[in-house]
């Protein structure tokens, strides 16, 4: 049997010098032992259709990017859950799956969405769905700080932060006055104090159901989130809808694409027009307008609403093919790239012309450089920080990789061939990216392509089938397709951190802010929760305060009254990393995670007389199983 408590027990520690110096050495030994592949250059019309066919493809196994047992992985990379609502984290290069946080969902291991100190955070009466797309890390100076990570609801039209450190959601924003928030990035530069949201949907204003059929006077916008207070700064009107966004390197201008210039409620009509646009918010310009008080509030919502649309001195409208998608800024800060998706090419942006193009010294159309064709439904743009780009071709099924600075000489008319490679992906790529790509250390290394159909890449599990995430070897000059993997539900995007920038607690801290709650509440009862084993009555309401040291709680049994609501507050004194306990109360729905050093709680109700147990369910020691008590209900 392994007692956890045991000393003398290996750990895996990613600050372990010895660790990095043997992931480093394996990769040093097979560096140079593989032969170029010949890419699959060229070959287009993979279509929905021929992608159906069994597949061919296969990865190159290549040893250097493997991970062996016990050694680490270079890269972090926070994946999105799309509709499970939550966000994972994997290693990178080895694509294995380290860690879930749930954010939007239930989560019934953590006890995510059922303990007292989540349910503070998701808010009362929160939605219990989630849709979550966009996970950014907070950045200084265009370098990831690894201070937080945000992410999008669509479905609830909200924003959650989920701090470094510990790995879990700390704040949750729903974002007022819009519907569905899609598209997110982070401000760059000078450091991370804006979270940019796009809200997708236009919809009426006021909506108060007297109006479904003046489409005309439907309208969304684009809200600034403050990274630290969580509290939306400012909200922008715009004209057409939102999709996707990004911030530039100066920390001047933010852009969000939209498909839907046209302003449709159906699907015919947000593809009639040939260009939608580009809209390029002036950060310094929209918190100007605020302070001077240039705004209006709409309905009870506090949030300074600031006019956008087309006309205002706050934006711009850059007209840009078709019912673009993504939208991408290069590592270096010179160009953002929109994703045509209706259209075969991608726009390229040169940003240090929206200087002049906001004191009127250009035309919109003059910030664009290049508007390059790539293949069928270009979706992403990925860089490697040596001035090639990646983008995703959806209909394709292919990634294209393309030299930028070639794509806008070509442009300008010169004979020159700017499309470097096509490598076939499987199938329906999405988003893709890089490995640092979306920041100043882009290092080109690697790049995961999130495909969304995996047809005949995996066993079958019935009808619903497992998306497709593959690894790609980007740092020769062939892209090579190295990994695939299976994914749930739905990772419409990721990142990808050098582990260098993450920066965890082994263990809580006590004054941990995610239970400063229960810590007050101990302390009004007069509990002291690092040794008291107590139970506090207040009318029908009942407090059990207890310990946890492995194997045992500091309470074997404790008697409640029928009709009582009983909080359960276990404080876990383990000091050794990693003896994680578990509390479930048998038949009452209520389980939790309890790390060490933690507090956590839960609330439920005492309707049952008789005897119940409860246990540990966090594996925890070879007495894990024994790590039981038992409530006593007397009747009523
Ligand atoms: Cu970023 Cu799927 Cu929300 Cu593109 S979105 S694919
Ligand atoms: S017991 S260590 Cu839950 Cu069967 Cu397994
Ligand atoms: Cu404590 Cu399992
Ligand atoms: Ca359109």
């Amino acid at each position: 049997m392994i007692d956890p408590n045991d000393k003398n027990l290996p750990k895996i520690d990613t600050e372990d010098p010895k660790a990095t110096e043997h992931v480093k050495l394996s990769r040093r030994l097979f560096l140079g032992g593989s032969a170029a592949l010949v890419g699959a250059v060229g070959t287009m019309g993979a279509t929905m259709g021929s992608a159906l066919l069994p597949s061919t493809a296969h990865a190159s196994s290549d040893s250097k990017h493997t991970v062996g047992p016990g050694e680490l992985d270079e890269y972090y990379g926070f994946w999105s859950g799309g509709h499970s609502g939550e966000v994972r984290i994997l290693g990178l290069p080895s694509m294995r799956e380290l860690m879930r946080i749930p954010v939007f969902n239930v989560d019934s291991a953590t006890g995510w969405g059922i303990t007292n100190e989540s349910k503070a955070v998701l808010g009362e009466n929160a939605p219990m769905n989630g849709d979550s797309h966009h996970p950014h890390m907070s950045m200084t100076d265009g370098q990831y700080d690894g201070k937080y990570i945000f992410i999008n609801d669509k479905a609830n039209t909200r924003v959650a932060r989920i701090r470094g450190d510990i790995m879990k959601t700390d704040k949750i924003t729903t974002v007022p006055n819009c519907q569905a928030i899609h598209g997110l990035r982070v401000q760059k530069v000078p450091h991370t104090k804006y979270v940019f949201a796009n809200a997708e949907f236009r919809m009426p204003h006021p909506n108060n159901g007297l109006n479904m059929d003046d489409i005309e006077g439907y309208y969304t916008m684009f809200s600034a989130i403050n990274a630290e207070t969580m509290e939306v700064d400012w909200q922008v009107i715009v004209d057409g809808n939102l999709d996707n966004t990004d911030a530039d390197y100066t920390g001047k201008y933010a852009f969000s694409t939209c498909y839907n210039a046209e302003g449709a409620v159906d699907l015919a009509g947000s593809m009639r027009l040939e260009r939608d646009h580009l809209v390029v918010f002036n950060i310094a310009r929209i918190e100007a307008a605020v302070k001077a008080g240039k705004f209006k509030n709409l309905g009870d919502s506090k949030v300074p609403v600031v006019d956008g649309r087309k006309g205002s001195d706050l934006t711009r409208y850059i007209p840009v093919p078709k019912n673009p998608h993504g939208i991408n800024t290069a590592p270096g800060g010179k160009y953002a790239v929109a994703n045509g998706k209706l259209s075969p090419t991608v726009t390229v942006l040169q940003l240090d012309k929206f200087d002049a193009l906001f004191e009127d010294k250009i035309k919109p159309r003059d910030a664009v450089v290049a508007e390059v064709e790539l293949g069928l439904g270009p979706l992403h743009t990925a860089f490697d920080g040596r001035g090639n780009a990646f983008t995703t071709l959806f209909i394709d099924s292919q990634v294209c990789k393309w030299d930028v600075e070639k794509a806008i000489r070509a442009y300008n008319g010169e004979k020159v061939d700017y499309i470097l490679q096509k490598l076939d992906v499987h199938y329906q790529p999405g988003h893709n990216h890089t490995t640092m790509g979306e920041t100043r250390d882009a290092d080109g290394k690697y790049l995961v392509s999130l495909q969304k159909f995996s047809k005949d890449r995996f066993l079958k599990c019935g009808p619903l089938h497992a998306e497709n995430d593959q690894l790609i070897d980007i740092s020769g000059d062939e892209m090579k397709l190295i990994h695939d993997g299976p994914t749930y539900a739905e990772p419409h995007d990721c990142m990808i951190v050098h582990r260098s920038k993450v920066k965890t607690r082994k263990l809580y801290d006590r004054k941990d802010p995610t239970f400063a709650m229960t810590v007050e509440m101990a302390k009004k009862d007069g509990v002291t929760l690092e040794t008291d084993n107590k139970i506090i009555r207040e009318g029908n309401k009942v407090r059990v305060y207890m310990t946890s040291v492995a194997p045992s709680f500091g309470m074997n049994e404790f008697k409640v009254k029928q009709g009582d609501e009983v909080t359960v507050v276990i404080t876990n004194l383990d000091q050794i990393e990693d003896v994680t306990h578990g509390f479930c109360m048998v038949n009452h729905g209520a389980q939790m995670e309890i790390s060490p050093q933690q507090t956590a709680s839960v609330t439920f109700m005492a309707d049952q007389p008789g005897v119940h147990w409860y246990y540990c369910n966090w594996f925890c020691h070879a007495l894990h199983m024994e790590m039981r008590g038992r409530m006593l209900v007397e009747p009523a």
